[in-house]
């Protein structure tokens, strides 16, 4: 046993997103938004086209593609039963988002889908009775398929306002039931993943085969700043609708955790441009301002946005209450290797000192101190309360002849987890929360599928397809539990082991 740390009302629990769980892809009124056309962010070719005659994109699924995240792990029948394992662990917040077209289907229209509107009451009034504090996501990569299919997505001004138009009935909606808030999921991914995480498709295409490939890097900061202003935007709503409420801002941060290879300086001062990818999103929407670096960025690749009288006093006034982020993976920067993302973060160089092995074949590096550096890095430059809204292991699995789940390796990652965030508390870092990734097993959003387990919940669904969605506890069930009971002190696993 150690000292105390985490303070009383520490936020532990667990996160989900609406499109990897819930299924019901177009029950009571939904219809399809941008995950729905892929399979897996990663994808450059989602399953749509191009219609000349009425110049607006449509679906067009392929028929011998198993899409899992139109089932998902059906959430959207069973989501008693789920948040009732989660209530059984003692957490004390959950995090999921609104699937923004099950309340606006096509996203232009002026008022909201009821029944859209009916299923989150349902699943906000058993989170709040479960005892748990709710944690909403207002896009989680699901800006609704017809805003790209019709308007071109985020590059258009329009969005601000069908956004903003959901923001507020929402927050009108569910005020004085939901406390904390985020806008857009990992939105420094607006960068890499343009079309799922950016939400631009362009319109009309130059090339209809092939239209992800045009989206240009003045696109790019084009929809990060209608973004900023709609996030902005929405904190000014919520500052008048429901006082009480906080507004967070959520960046995928593992891309803050990138390591020099070596002391050549060219290496230290690469990598830390690279963090700064991910660090320039929240300094506008934590600091209130476009920093300066970016502005050269902007001159030599001819990327300025274009900026609308009153957006930059908007985006200096309203800045965000705390900053909601998820940590997965550090990586290793050398300028000789290009750096690539994925959903965990960077992928750079193979980090010769971290020991503990990577699960296959996803190979994410396991840095638990890399987390405790993201807590400082973030606690020195904005002095904000910080919340780790995802942090997991993805692990393929299956029960054993007596249907116990033996995942050891997940307890051990948590473990060495906690223990770092600890630290950066020790540290002076005001963290809020920790929320696991995938407290239940669901569809993967990098590669859309099951087999990436993160759940201290097994759900017996396929990659494939196939599976009776029964759910199972894992050994991490009861180990998890402890933690919470004993708020952070017992991280003993041993005994859940045996
Ligand atoms: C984050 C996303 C989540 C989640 C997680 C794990 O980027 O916000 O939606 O899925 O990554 O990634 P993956 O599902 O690819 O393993």
């Amino acid at each position: 046993m150690s000292d105390t740390i985490f303070p009383k009302d520490f936020l532990w629990g667990g996160a989900i997103a609406a499109n990897q769980v819930e299924g019901a892809w177009l029950a009571d009124g939904k219809l399809p938004d941008v995950t729905d056309t892929v399979v897996g962010i990663h994808s450059k070719h989602p399953s749509i086209k191009w219609n000349k005659d009425n110049q607006i994109w449509e679906l067009n699924l392929d028929p011998n593609t198993v899409y899992l995240s139109h089932k998902a792990i059906d959430f959207y029948h069973r989501f008693d039963e789920d948040l009732h394992y989660m209530k059984e662990m003692g957490f004390k917040a959950f995090r999921t988002s609104f699937a923004w077209s099950r309340i606006f289907p096509n996203g232009d229209e002026s008022e909201p889908n009821e029944k859209g509107l009916e299923f989150y009451d349902k699943v906000i009034d058993t989170i709040i009775k479960y005892g748990m504090e709710p944690v909403i996501t207002l896009s989680h990569y699901e800006t609704p398929f017809n805003l790209l299919a019709r308007y071109g997505g985020w590059t258009n001004r329009k969005m601000i306002g069908f956004f903003n138009n959901y923001s507020k009935t929402v927050f009108d909606h569910f005020k004085g039931r939901v406390k904390y808030w985020m806008s857009f999921n990992e939105i420094n991914n607006t960068m890499k993943y343009s079309y799922v995480a950016g939400g631009i498709l362009p319109v009309p295409p130059k090339n209809p085969d092939d239209p992800l490939s045009e989206i240009s890097q003045q696109d790019k900061f084009q929809a990060s700043h209608n973004m900023f202003v709609a996030h902005a935007t929405a904190i000014k709503q919520l500052r008048e609708i429901d006082p009480q409420a906080r507004m967070g801002v959520m960046c995928s941060f593992s891309q803050v955790a990138v390591y020099p290879n070596n002391p050549d300086p060219k290496n230290v001062l690469g990598a830390y441009q690279f963090t700064r990818k991910a660090l320039f999103y929240t300094d506008v929407m934590c600091r209130g301002h476009y920093p300066a670096y970016i502005k050269r960025v902007w001159r030599e690749n001819n990327s300025a946005p274009k900026i609308t009288e009153g957006d930059l006093e908007l985006i200096q006034k309203y800045t965000s209450d705390y900053i909601g982020f998820s940590y997965y993976k550090s990586s290793l920067y050398d300028q000789s290797t290009e750096m690539k993302v994925d959903t965990g973060g960077a992928v750079g160089l193979d980090n010769p000192y971290l020991t503990i092995k990577a699960p296959k074949p996803w190979n994410w590096p396991v840095d638990p101190i890399g987390l405790r550096y993201v807590l400082n890095v973030l606690t020195d430059r904005y002095e904000l309360p910080l919340f780790i809204v995802e942090n997991g292991l993805g692990l393929d699995e299956k029960p054993d002849a007596n249907d116990v789940i033996h995942d050891s390796a997940r307890c051990q990652y948590l473990k060495l987890h906690i223990e770092q965030i600890r630290e950066a508390i020790k540290d002076g870092c005001n963290v809020m929360g920790y929320l696991w990734w995938g407290p239940i097993d669901l569809v993967s959003a990098g590669t859309g599928e099951m087999k990436k387990r993160y759940g201290f919940v097994y759900v017996d669904r396929n990659n494939d397809g196939s599976g009776t969605l029964q759910r199972l506890k894992k050994q991490s069930f009861d180990y998890y539990k402890q933690i919470i009971k004993t708020n952070g002190e017992n991280l003993d696993y041993r005994e859940i082991e045996n």
